[in-house]
């Protein structure tokens, strides 16, 4: 195993660690540098006591985005501005709120290595829950309560994050 491998390998298990409490997150952990792939946004329930109606995620500079038809969903790119980043937004549904739901959508990654966050809002009617936490710059997810979706680029095969299972206190 190479340094660079090992250096992504290590990033990819930071991944893993954040996934378990992650509530909005991206299913892949990995992706190769310049590829194009799907990913899939998953969330974990609704807002609380509601329905999700939507989700909107940012997407980060470098990144260029295809929809992906999701039946029931209306799904449309809106391009960077002067002041705000290009968003992804999906209206629909609604997904009840205690069930999980998947937003598939295509990407070309930016052919630099490292993590990719996609702060991402869960719309659920009226109300909006920010998922958009960073942490610190070589620090994981994991302590944070409402971190950003992530997906690492780098030369570590794609592997799911495992997280199915999800549970805490409303
Ligand atoms: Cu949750």
């Amino acid at each position: 195993m190479t340094s660079r491998h090992a250096i992504a390998a290590f990033t990819v298990a930071l991944a893993f660690a954040g996934a378990a409490r992650a509530h909005v997150a991206i299913v892949e952990a990995s992706g190769l540098p310049g590829g194009a792939m799907t990913v899939t946004f998953r969330i974990s329930h609704g807002c609380k006591t509601l329905a999700t109606t939507g989700l909107r995620v940012e997407l980060p500079p470098g990144v260029v985005a295809q929809t992906i038809a999701k039946p029931g969903w209306n799904t449309v790119v809106s391009p960077a501005t002067a002041s705000a980043p290009a968003t992804v937004t999906w209206r629909g549904g609604p997904s009840p709120e205690r069930t999980a739901d998947t937003f598939p959508l295509g990407l070309r990654l930016p052919s630099a290595a490292g993590p990719l966050y996609f702060p991402a809002d869960q719309i659920c009617g009226d109300q909006t829950v920010r998922w958009g936490e960073i942490p610190p710059r070589g620090s994981t997810t994991g302590a944070l309560s409402h971190p950003a979706p992530v997906l690492i680029v780098g030369d570590a095969p794609a592997a799911p994050t495992g997280m199915a299972v999800h549970h805490h206190d409303p």
